[in-house]
């Protein structure tokens, strides 16, 4: 018989004492299938200096546990070598004895080294018999019965290969999402117990795309089922969830959440814990940090929309989303808002009559939902089964794992192929010596030029090198086997800027050039087909994509610097930077002696050029000649590229820049406002900042306008003063996330919660909710100032419109109006200059004296002490010094207003 299929997971099992590997997928037909494969066992490289005597030892000690020793030829993996050497292959029978015996043999003092003693035995199998995650492969063998799988066939492999076919299978997807009733804060899974499970399908289950399950006798419609108990409850989700047999199990939090919570449940209720594939494999929950989790169920993929969001966001995608609850998430993203019901009004409307109970149904039923359409409707897992099929992980583990265990997967299937063997990842003794080295000789970063800071009117160009250190891997042949550490005779080598030296790629193209090169191609690929693409969602999945292959081709630098790293060479981190480094800085040098150009601000790979022109077209065309000019000058090594001009931009501070930003695609210009360091959202904000923020650099970049956004701003100021803000631009909103008592020192939310349970215990927010505050006029702390909104507003109660000024509105916006060199006193006035702390501008050297028209405090002539205002006693407390007027960088005896 034959099947093909794409492959969804993988593991092993031990049958009479010897593994078998169990590969589950899913044919184009949407059959689940797994495929068995014997014969295949674990092994490792040792290299010794006496290889007779490691192999009494090992053959008296390990008899039981190996099954063969031999000699073989490999290559070592750091330094060029022109010959292979010497190694002990040892072979195993379980692959959970490897560990022992690796720690056994470090001890030995003529065991050299140890390579490959700690690769998980699902990639060893999958390497070597070169298996990518979510790839194809069709499996020649003979159909066998089995009770241990549930899948609809399985096969005993005699052959195996890859099929080259693009499209993905149709999976299906549930989605799940269970409520908890708790007596009070954080549900404890000893003892509240599970009272809802909603659940989504795709595609419908039994014409259902949804079904609430819930442990109430109660009947309410079609898609409700209402239990007597928990434990019947869950019982018909373990059928529901074995008779659907989803391949992806999606939910909002549910890896450190929902997962470990039904497991937890199962567990006490003595039901069976296998949500797998496989009837004798429970849920594997792991604890991998306070309240975080890691989840396998076999032959299935669990997907958290969360994870994916909040990854996504800190790499700049979704601007604007700051919380990521599900409600704030979708409304973000879908443009759907969520049915409100707070933690702790849970178990209220539990214990409620009917239509109560109702209610909370409805809520649960939209929380399925939602997490389903995130994941389904905006494509995200696409990026990650691209990662797979690029890295050869499974699907999962594209999921969960850092870039690192995918850098790794690439390495063990180039080396191998190669003829090399990988180290072992490092003891901690090696970590160590590493820690010493980075000491002495240091690893140093990127460059980053000095801004010209400022509005800057007339267009920029910037220009960013592509791919620029996978280029110099490529471009110098830098590879741990190509670095030469011991002299070579007559072979061809070059010598880099940090003095390491490489052989040339004519003598060995370097393994790492050649998957960083692989990398490229691919990610130009997706590019390619990015820029066609109109549809925004695909687009946006493809944009992820590209992004992710560069991560990764970028992250083989991190990499050779990362001190837990297998294959970990500081010299070559070094010889990337420095590269780097020296390339910025030349093009600088060129631009500006060969063009009439001026360099306003670079980091790592890109510059910004200062044009002559308004005109985006026109800017256009020379950033191009300039590219052009500078990747002819170069060598071909690097290429330099356009990205976008911008029409206007303002540079705060180096990292910190927001710019009209115009970039051409295949048809028509895009248009957007770039900010690169500058948030125009933070948790900690009220609306009215952000709002504020955001509306203050558009007019500065769009209308160009700085005094047009000083009135602005002003007017901002003067209706907070004259209380005509709305209350809801003011609310700040933070978590509650542990009991109160719990909470060290003063925080503006909990003394908020404390006050309000004082008032009404059962309306008060708990552990889980989230507070909106305001803080209100008064002679208190701030923190304990902070009030219920509703509250406010019932009472008329003032809001302290200086706080809001000065701890909110000025931080953000001082250093934007700094840039375009208008001072805090120009925004505020003078008199209330006087009541503000400020800034201290870290002791700049003085200027002359000069008549000041308006200040920005006091200052001591003599030590530079800043002052809000005349001290008491007349002169400096500290130094007895004279006190002055100062304004930016003058101080001066004379003030004329
Ligand atoms: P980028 O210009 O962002 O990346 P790139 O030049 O590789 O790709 P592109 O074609 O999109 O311009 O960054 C410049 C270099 O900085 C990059 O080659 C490697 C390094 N870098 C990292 O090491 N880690 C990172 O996360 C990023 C973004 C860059
Ligand atoms: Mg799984
Ligand atoms: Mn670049
Ligand atoms: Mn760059």
């Amino acid at each position: 018989m034959e099947l093909i299929f794409q492959l969804l997971d993988c593991d092993y099992v031990l049958v009479n004492n010897l593994p078998v590997i169990r590969l589950f997928g899913k044919t184009k037909e949407g059959e689940s299938v797994c495929a068995f494969y014997e014969n295949f066992l674990p092994y490792f490289y040792i290299l010794s200096e006496d290889d007779e005597k490691v192999i009494d030892i090992l053959k008296s000690k390990f008899q039981n546990e190996i099954l063969k020793i031999e000699t073989v030829e490999k290559f070592l993996p750091i330094g060029f070598n022109q010959n292979k050497s010497r190694l002990l292959k040892i072979t195993l029978k379980d692959p959970s004895t490897t560990p022992v015996i690796r720690e056994f043999l470090r001890n030995i003092s003529f065991v050299k080294d140890i390579f490959e003693a700690d690769i998980l035995f699902k990639y060893r199998f999958m390497n070597d018999l070169n298996v990518f995650g979510m790839r194809w492969i069709k499996v020649i063998g003979k159909s066998i019965p089995t009770t241990t799988v549930k899948v609809n066939k399985c096969i005993k492999v005699e052959k195996i290969e890859e099929v080259n076919i693009v499209e993905n299978v149709n999976f299906k997807y549930i989605s799940i999402d269970i409520e908890v009733s708790a007596e009070k804060g954080i549900p404890d899974s000893n003892k509240d117990p599970i009272i809802i499970i909603s659940l989504s399908f795709y595609p419908a289950y039994k014409g259902n795309n949804t079904l609430i399950l819930f442990s109430k006798p109660f009947k309410f419609g079609y898609d409700t089922l209402g239990f007597k108990s928990e434990k019947d409850m869950l019982s018909k989700f373990l059928e529901i969830f074995d008779e659907f047999d989803p391949d992806i199990i999606v939910g909002y939090n549910i890896n450190n959440f929902d997962i470990p919570y039904i497991n937890d449940r199962l567990r006490i209720l003595k039901l069976p814990k296998n949500l797998g594939r496989c009837s004798q494999k429970p849920i594997i929950s792991r604890k991998i940090g306070t309240n975080k989790f890691r989840n396998t169920v076999v032959g299935r993929i669990i997907v958290d929309p969360y994870l994916i969001i909040r990854d996504m966001v800190k790499r700049g995608f979704f601007r604007g989303l700051k919380r990521f609850g599900l409600g704030d998430v979708s409304k973000h993203i879908l443009g759907e808002e969520k049915l409100d019901v707070s933690h702790s009004e849970i178990t209220k409307y539990w214990n409620g009559h009917e239509q109560e109970v109702k209610k909370l149904i409805d809520y649960a039923r939209k929380d399925s939902e939602l997490a389903l359409k995130l994941l389904m409707e905006k494509n995200f897992l696409d990026k990650y089964i691209g990662i797979s099929l690029v890295s050869g992980l499974l699907l999962q583990d594209s999921l969960d794992s850092g870039e690192s265990s995918k850098i790794e997967n690439l390495l063990l299937k180039e080396f191998n192929k190669e003829g090399y063997v990988i180290p072992c990842k490092p003891t901690d003794n090696e970590i160590k010596k590493r820690e010493e080295e980075r000491e002495e000789k240091g690893l140093k970063g990127a460059f980053v030029l000095e801004p010209k800071i400022g509005l800057h009117n007339k267009c920029v160009v910037y220009l960013d090198f592509a791919s620029m250190y996978p280029s110099i891997y490529i471009g110098y042949n830098i590879c741990p086997t190509t670095l030469v550490i011991e002299k070579v005779e007559n072979i061809e080598v070059n010598k880099t800027l940090a003095n390491t030296i490489f052989v040339s790629n004519k003598v060995k193209q370097g393994l790492i050039p050649k998957i960083v090169k692989g990398l490229i191609e691919e990610r130009n690929k997706v590019k390619a087909v990015m820029e066609k693409e109109r549809d925004v969602a695909k687009k946006r999945a493809l944009d992820a994509k590209q992004e992710a292959l560069k991560r990764i081709s970028n992250a083989f630098y991190g990499y050779m610097g990362f001190i837990r790293a297998r294959l970990y060479v500081l010299d070559i981190a070094n010889t990337i930077t420095s590269y780097g480094r020296y390339y910025i800085k030349r093009t600088k040098e060129i631009i500006e002696t060969e063009t009439k150009y001026k360099v306003i601000y670079g980091d790592t790979d890109s510059l910004m050029i200062e044009t002559d022109v308004t005109d985006v077209e026109e800017a256009f065309k020379i950033g191009q000649e300039i590219s052009q000019l500078i990747t002819n000058k170069l060598g071909g090594i690097l290429k330099l590229k356009i990205e976008n001009v911008f029409k206007s931009l303002l540079i705060l501070t180096k990292k910190r820049y927001a710019g009209w930003s115009f970039e051409k695609t295949e048809s028509e210009w895009e248009e957007d406002i770039i900010m690169k360091g500058i948030e125009t959202v933070r948790r900690d904000w009220c609306d009215l900042v952000s709002q504020t923020l955001e509306e203050i650099l558009q007019i500065i970049l769009k209308e160009q306008n700085p005094q047009k956004a000083l009135s602005y701003l002003k007017n901002i100021i003067q209706k907070l003063q004259n209380n005509q803000i709305p209350l809801e631009k003011l609310v700040i909103t933070k978590g509650v996330s542990k009991r109160l008592e719990e909470y060290k020192g003063v925080q503006p939310h909990v003394e908020l919660v404390k006050k309000m349970k004082k008032r009404d215990i059962s309306s008060a927010p708990g552990v889980g909710d989230r507070v909106g505050f305001v803080i209100i006029k008064g002679l208190q702390l701030i923190s304990e100032r902070a009030e219920d909104p509703e509250y406010v507003k019932q009472r008329g109660l003032k809001i302290d419109s200086k706080y809001y000024i000065e701890a909110q509105l000025l931080p953000p916006l001082e250093r934007v109006f700094e840039a375009m060199k208008i001072s805090k006193s120009e925004i505020i006035g003078m008199g209330k200059q006087l009541l503000l702390f400020d800034a201290f501008k870290n002791n700049e050297k003085i200027k002359k004296e000069e008549i000041l028209t308006d200040i920005d405090g006091f200052i001591c002539n003599k030590c530079d002490k800043i002052f809000r205002r005349v001290p008491l006693i007349g002169k400096c407390p500290d130094c007895s010094g004279e006190i002055l007027f100062y304004s930016h960088e003058t101080k001066s005896r004379y003030l004329s207003l």
